[in-house]
């Protein structure tokens, strides 16, 4: 029966299974089984539903917009951190490991700090809230978002009187993002706000999307949500959050000062130097549908007009 016995070099690399894949699939395995024997316990139908957030409060705030498919908001994704390219974040992220995470809270405030993730999103209530997404380059999306309003967050750590703006910091880790080993952008991303915009109540900090974490290529496991700015106001992976004085430099700023300013606020009526931003085309959507007019805000004027009354937004743009 020797014949059943192969030497090394004729096993295919193929058959080979090593001992940590073989490991992991045990773990997976022994996971799948317990999660549905639980869920089948409790009279659920099937696996799909063991989301992270099952159960949330809707938001007055929501949009009656279709939804983005999950699998589109996956696959689509700008997050230079892993690749420039839109399907890079899906592949390059995929090993990324956002547990455990700490975030840091400083600058002017009564009470800095450095927290476990776990720790600091405790206090806060979460809701979904379904918003238009908007990216300079012309797309959208409608999301289903997972969080807990800034403002929130923000009264809890009582900014000073010379609390002007709040800055947003994400890691900067190159083992862990290998996008960061190239200077495609001055690492880390940073992003700011004025202090009003992020009072805000439309101002979200997401933990999640479609009821689950935040997949690793949209932000895991703390982002931010603006949804009447340009998606690269919306800044991922959040380890520090900083109350300043001053006005913070964002990064797409930095680099491109006459194309993307501080408040970058979708605005059909300024164009950006090299294209137009009157319509936008919807990820999902067959390509020959029409093309959708951009709104003012991206919509949301009604709750957010009044934080730029009075001022030029062809100059603040
Ligand atoms: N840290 C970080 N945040 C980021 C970016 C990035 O490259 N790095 N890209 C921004 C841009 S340009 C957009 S459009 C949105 C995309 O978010 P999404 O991939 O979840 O749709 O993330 C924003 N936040
Ligand atoms: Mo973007």
């Amino acid at each position: 029966m020797s014949f059943l016995i192969k030497k090394p070099d004729d096993i295919k690399s193929s058959e080979i299974t090593s001992q940590s894949v073989y490991h992991e699939r045990r773990e997976f395995i022994k996971k799948m089984s317990l999660a549905t024997t639980a869920l089948i316990g409790a009279g659920h139908l099937s696996l799909a539903e063991a989301k992270a957030y099952p159960e949330l409060a809707k938001s007055q705030f929501s949009s009656a917009d279709k939804l983005t498919s999950l699998d589109d908001i996956k696959s689509y994704n700008n997050f230079y951190e892993f690749g420039t390219g839109k399907v890079d974040p899906a592949k390059n992220a995929k090993n990324f490991n956002p547990k455990p995470w700490s975030i840091a809270v400083e600058g002017e405030i009564e009470k800095p700090g450095v927290f476990d993730l776990e720790d600091f999103v405790k206090p806060y209530a979460l809701e979904e809230r379904i918003y238009r997404f908007r990216c300079v380059e012309g797309w959208s999306m409608v999301i289903p978002w997972v969080g807990f309003p800034l403002a929130d967050m923000i009264k809890q750590f009582k900014p000073t009187s010379k609390a002007k703006y709040v800055e947003f910091v994400t890691l900067y880790d190159k083992e862990k993002m290998p996008g960061q080993a190239i200077r495609v952008l001055p690492w880390p991303y940073t992003e700011g706000l004025r202090i009003d915009e992020a009072m805000n109540p439309l101002t979200l900090m997401a933990v999640g999307l479609y009821g689950d974490e935040l997949p690793n290529q949209n932000g895991a496991p703390i982002r931010l949500v603006v949804p009447w700015k340009y998606g690269f106001k919306n800044i991922k992976s959040i380890v520090k959050i900083r109350f300043t004085e001053h006005e913070p430099v964002s990064t797409w700023h930095k680099i491109g000062p006459k194309e993307y300013g501080f408040y970058s606020n979708v605005n059909p009526d300024v164009d950006h130097p090299r294209w137009s931003q009157k319509t936008e085309r919807r990820i999902g959507e067959p390509f020959w549908s029409p093309k959708i007019q951009t709104q003012m805000f991206n919509g949301y004027s009604e709750q957010v007009a009044h934080l730029y009354s009075g001022m030029d937004l062809k100059r603040f743009f």
